[in-house]
């Protein structure tokens, strides 16, 4: 079982040693069940992991999911035994599977003792496909096929951002375990192939519902009376505001989780990969969504330049943002602030269920990420614009 956020490298770890496990274990009648860490509603978020699976021939019907399996039930009868990938502390509300814990591959410092049944494996590489890649590479040959090869070929390369030493996550065991699925299957796709399809599925929000959209890459800001939802949208705003229905599923979405507005940073990019924003800030509540608007027309820190853009619906007031470079690091604290800065109680809170999609498996909570500029995905299309546009990369958030 990957971790809660369930991204592409807790998958595709988890699949792939379930498959080697089941090919290799001795246990005859023991069963070998990759879960994946999230409910099902929740699998059509990570795009990239959807474009990865569909692309090797494996159906999300094929998939069990987290809310399909009774992992409580399967330990208080005694029948479990659980290998933790891509992380290795079970969240509180699994503390009584804790001691059904065998084995720990992570990428990740230990910063949990295990008990000393559990076989531990951390190593603080880019990727914890690279684990899964060498430990099947040292088991019986024949195990490793071309589907698992391209799964595990594809994450490394994502998670280690083409194995680029500029960004900072890659190390020299994942370059090993490129180049080793490389020689076992030449006929896998090119490295920048591979990343680039892999990099523009996870941008690619075509196939989601709108409230999907609003909930893949979703933040939530809190003052003592209410609650803000900001909202990255990988459109261009015209395009997300045609779609069928879509203030009645901004209003569904805002009633059902209880948030009196919501503000959808809309980003797109032109065939040359130029930048454009959009800002869309919707309520019902006209003294919040004025002044929500007026936070965001006179914001200096830094200066948004908004101009306003004829909007369908008088709860809804969108924009063209001319500052391209402000993400949603830069507008998040201008909008605490219009709300009347961090709640005591509740503070700067974001949403924890479900977690954020995450881009790279790095990006939170691991230590190299400390030590070199930490990427969203905001951050990576910057970047790649910027170097499209000849410009020099910004210096690290
Ligand atoms: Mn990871």
């Amino acid at each position: 079982m990957g971790n809660e956020a369930c991204d592409l490298d807790s998958t595709v770890s988890a699949l792939a040693l379930a498959y080697f496990l089941a090919k290799t274990s001795p246990a005859p009648r023991a069963a070998f069940i990759p879960v994946l860490n999230i409910p099902r509603a929740d699998f059509a978020l990570r795009t990239e992991t959807t474009f990865l699976l569909r692309e090797q021939g494996i159906p999300a019907t094929s998939l069990i999911f987290r809310d399909e399996i009774d992992l409580g039930g399967l330990h208080r009868a005694g029948l479990l035994s659980l290998t933790l990938v891509d992380h290795h502390v079970l969240p509180g509300a699994d503390a009584a599977l804790e001691e059904a814990v065998v084995e720990v591959l992570d990428h990740r410092p230990l910063d949990q003792d295990r008990a000393p049944h559990c076989q531990v494996t951390v190593e603080l590489v880019g990727s914890c496909a690279t684990l899964v890649t060498e430990r099947i590479a040292q088991g019986p040959p024949g195990v490793l096929d071309r589907p698992t090869a391209a799964l595990l070929h594809g994450t490394i390369l994502l998670d280690c951002v083409n194995l680029s030493p500029a960004a900072g996550k890659v190390t020299p065991r994942d370059v090993a375990c490129v180049s080793l699925l490389e020689e076992r299957f030449p006929d896998l796709p090119a490295r920048d192939a591979v990343f680039e399809a892999l990099q523009t599925a996870m941008f690619d929000v075509s196939g989601l519902t709108t409230e999907q959209m609003l909930r893949k890459d979703l933040k939530v800001l809190s003052s003592d009376e209410l609650l803000l939802a900001i909202s990255a949208i990988y459109m261009d705003l015209e395009t997300f505001l045609r779609r069928p229905d879509v203030l009645q599923d901004l209003d569904a979405f805002c009633q059902a989780r209880g948030y009196a507005g919501l503000v959808a940073m809309s980003i797109s990019f032109s065939e040359r990969l130029e930048p454009s924003r959009q800002l869309a800030v919707y309520s019902r509540h006209e003294t919040l969504r004025s002044t929500v608007c007026q936070a965001l027309e006179e914001a200096t820190a830094p200066a948004l330049q908004l101009q306003p853009l004829p909007s369908p619906w008088s709860c809804l007031a969108t924009y063209t943002q001319g500052n391209t470079w402000a993400s949603r690091k830069k507008v998040q604290p201008i909008l605490q602030a219009a709300l009347g800065g961090p709640s005591p109680a509740r503070g700067l809170e974001e949403e924890v269920v479900p977690p954020p999609t995450p881009m790279n498996s790095l990006v939170d909570e691991c230590p190299l990420a400390q030590t070199v500029p930490p990427l969203c995905p905001q951050d990576v299309l910057e970047r790649v614009s910027r170097i499209a546009a000849g410009q020099p990369p910004s210096s690290p958030k």
